[in-house]
């Protein structure tokens, strides 16, 4: 069998997502996520000029190889773009690895480690109560997890506060700009969690997302003054660039860290790992170079007990989704998965078996990865641009969004 075709999808059913199917000669195909938020024909690009040109005869039971191919091939190492169009090659070819063997992906991957996917999903709210009603609206859903994000006074638009039931922070357009004041964000915040904890009791699992925005010693301050409050994770406390800054947050507090949605390989991971300095690393299927990996990054952190958390934001698309659900049941050090649940014209351009019961996702039992793109629907919702917003300190000066 060869591969004879590789399309590159490009569709809007309210955000954009590319999506690489791969076709082979017996007439299998297989599907691979390569949405790079903002940067989306970036990726296009990179797949329809330099990769798919590379796939037209190779054989596609052989993931590893072409793997390594487009890896070392491409001499420049890494990277978003490259990275994210290598994860597509890999899912489409795990996907039609499964097809091909007649069995679900995680049964290739060495079988179920866990019954289901647990997944923690997005409260936020502008007032206290707000966000409280946000949260029961979660647990009555069987959520076991939520992460809470709140509005602080004093800073408008700030990042993670939804107004309907999918949080989308990219726009269509140039970038929007939102603002941050450290010193507000870190008086209000624990006070929502005592809010939270005071009305949920002990043992719901609690997350918050900083999303990069303070220096280690105010990170430090943060991750202590939620101790009380006991998190299951402070997500991205800093840029993640400046990794000793982990040492020092470490020495200070015992709130678990989960960093990684934006690494897209095992060298941005290794430093974090090995030193302990993270409880999850959050990298995902299709921003770290696919199933293969992000397996490799897994059984890493399974070495030194990290555990899995991986991004599960809206712009990463159902096909992606679906890829994660196999990894996560399979491996054996999975900590959380996060799930925002896609608008409906989403799910129905990329019809999906995986299904959410009791604060658990579980993916779909036919072979492969159990999800498709339908190309006919696909072609009524074309791109349009869209951008991340930008950040400023009240003061104007650029800060980390
Ligand atoms: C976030 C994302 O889900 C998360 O934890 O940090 O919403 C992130 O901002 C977007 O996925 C960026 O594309
Ligand atoms: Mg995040």
């Amino acid at each position: 069998m060869k591969i004879v075709e590789a399309r590159v999808i490009v569709t809007c059913p309210g955000r954009n997502f590319v999506t690489l199917k791969i076709v082979c000669s017996d007439g299998t195909t297989g599907v691979g996520d390569a949405t790079l938020n903002g940067r989306e024909l970036a990726v296009a690009a990179y797949l329809t000029e330099h990769v798919v040109p590379a796939l037209i005869g190779r054989d596609p039971a052989r993931i590893e190889d072409t793997w390594q191919y487009l890896y070392r091939g491409a001499y420049w190492r890494r990277g978003p773009v490259t990275m994210t169009a290598i994860a597509a090659v890999d899912t489409a070819l795990w996907d039609i690895k499964g097809k091909v063997a007649g069995l679900p992906v995680y049964q290739l991957l060495g079988g179920r480690s866990r019954s289901g996917v647990q997944v923690y999903g997005h409260a936020s709210g502008s007032s206290t109560s707000d966000v409280l009603a946000s949260v029961a609206g979660f647990v009555s859903r069987g959520y076991r997890a939520v992460r809470v994000q709140a509005e602080v006074p004093g800073i408008p638009d700030i990042y993670g506060i939804s107004s309907g039931p999918a949080y989308e922070p990219a726009t269509f357009g140039v970038a929007t700009e939102s603002s941050w004041s450290t010193p507000d964000y870190l008086a209000h915040i624990p006070a929502v969690f005592e809010a939270v904890r005071d009305e949920f009791g002990p043992t719901l699992q609690l997350l918050h997302d900083v999303h990069h925005r303070l220096t280690p010693i105010e990170a430090a301050r943060l991750g202590k003054s939620l101790e009380p409050y006991a998190l299951t994770w402070m997500e991205d406390p800093v840029p993640a660039e400046l990794q000793d800054g982990f040492r020092l947050i470490r020495q200070h507090t015992t709130t678990p860290l989960a960093v990684g949605e934006v690494f897209n390989s095992i060298f941005d991971c290794s430093t974090l790992i090995s030193e302990r300095l993270i409880d999850y690393i959050r990298t995902t299927v299709v921003h770290a170079g696919g199933i293969t990996h992000l397996r490799r990054i897994f059984d890493l952190a399974a070495l030194y007990q990290v555990r899995s958390g991986s991004h599960g934001a809206t712009d990463l698309s159902p096909v992606c989704m679906s890829a994660a659900l196999h990894l996560d049941l399979a491996i054996p050090n999975f900590g959380l998965q996060e799930y925002m649940p896609h608008t409906a014209e989403t799910d129905a351009v990329f019809p999906h078996g995986y299904r959410f019961a009791d604060g658990y996702l579980h993916p779909a039992e036919e072979p492969g990865l159990g999800v498709d793109i339908d190309e006919s629907l696909a072609a009524t919702f074309p791109y349009r641009p869209a951008a991340l917003p930008v950040n400023r300190l009240t003061d104007g000066t650029m800060h980390d969004w």
